[in-house]
């Protein structure tokens, strides 16, 4: 296949151009950046999908009462709102840090549901507007480690993801759960076209084992900095689970079911030796084309803000999730 020019995520150069020229110089032309480095036929779908119109922009955040448990709060300095909101993955609404913002804004997520079913004493289905009254939310600062070997630290909002499978009651034979995107190709352009998608299997879907996804560190995620998710973060519910690459944290859930089986997982499906199912932080084992062992922070912006870290086992999060791969060779379980 052809390539096409396009930053790379191992520039050091790309947040810089990124931010500075052209996100506001392309969102003032209500173009995505994708457009421009796409192909002309996938230009003419994006363009056919926007009907000629700049896409919506996203509907303001609603705020949210959460508690702010001091367990969560580490001494780490946040990534500015506009990078967590502005430099994101999502392909379902294109392959550029910028396009998931510029494109994502129109998601309709009023009457979102999401159905808990497969091993469980009782299959439900939740409206969004229930999730949010029944859980009593709270605000946890996590890590957050892309496997491209970039990483934030975002304040998140949402609930143990062990307290809505109680709900459902999983059963014996749980042993993993798998989760599950919205499937709209109509509203998803990256769904039906591969240069918007990345020829990626959608929808897209991930998974945890049973004794992963009961750890309180995994998070059910409705906000982020005191409001309700934006479209490009996976309004209006995904998963966070900051131990594993940013991968794991799938977008926009409607569907989590128990299975007895070990799921599938996009991103596995994709590429299997460069991307595991367990997808554990840890910087002794390299992705097969580049270093694992530090990371980009992406901080607040500048040409000389630039910063490299040593990246942390398990994220940093080893004292709560270590005990989890005891016995596990990480090498081979990557
Ligand atoms: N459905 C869906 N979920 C997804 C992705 C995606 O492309 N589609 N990208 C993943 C990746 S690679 C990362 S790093 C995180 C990014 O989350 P953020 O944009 O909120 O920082 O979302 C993850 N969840
Ligand atoms: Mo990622």
């Amino acid at each position: 296949m052809r390539r096409y020019p396009k930053l790379r995520e191992a520039d050091v150069t790309a947040e810089k151009v990124f931010f500075s020229q052209r996100r506001t110089i392309l969102k003032a032309l209500g173009i995505s950046a994708a457009t421009l480095t796409l192909p002309l036929s996938a230009r003419a779908d994006l363009a056919s999908w926007f009907k000629g119109e700049s896409p919506a922009d996203a509907p303001a955040g609603k705020p949210l009462d959460f508690s702010k448990p001091s367990q969560w709060r580490p001494d780490l300095p946040l990534t500015p709102f506009d990078k967590v909101t502005g430099y994101n993955n999502f392909y379902e609404f294109g392959l550029d840090k910028a396009d998931p913002a510029a494109n994502a804004g129109g998601l309709k997520t009023q009457g979102w549901q999401v159905r808990i079913d497969g091993e469980v004493a009782k299959p439900v289905t939740l409206d969004i507007d229930d999730i949010l009254k029944r859980f009593p939310l709270e605000e946890r600062i996590y890590r957050l480690r892309c496997v491209e070997a970039w990483s934030m630290v975002v304040p998140w909002i949402g609930f143990e993801l062990g307290k809505l499978l109680a709900l459902a009651e999983p059963n014996s034979q749980a042993r993993y759960v798998a989760f599950q995107t919205l499937d709209d190709p109509a509203q998803m352009p990256g769904q039906k076209d591969r240069f918007i998608g990345g020829g990626l299997q959608y929808p897209y879907i991930e998974g945890l084992r049973i004794d992963e996804a009961m750890n309180p560190l995994a998070f059910m995620t409705v906000g982020v900095y005191g409001k309700t998710l934006p479209p490009q973060n996976g309004a209006p519910i995904r998963l966070i689970t900051p131990w594993k690459y940013g991968f794991k944290g799938i977008k926009s859930i409607v569907h989590i079911t128990l299975t007895r089986e070990q799921p599938p997982t996009t991103w596995n499906l994709s590429a299997p030796d460069e991307y595991g199912f367990y997808a554990n932080v840890n910087p002794h084992v390299d992705h097969p084309r580049w270093s694992q062992a530090s990371e980009r922070v992406i901080g607040s912006g500048g040409i000389l803000d630039v910063k490299r870290q040593p990246t942390l086992l398990f994220n940093g999060y080893a004292e709560q999730v270590a005990g989890l791969y005891r016995g596990l060779d990480l090498r081979e379980n990557y």
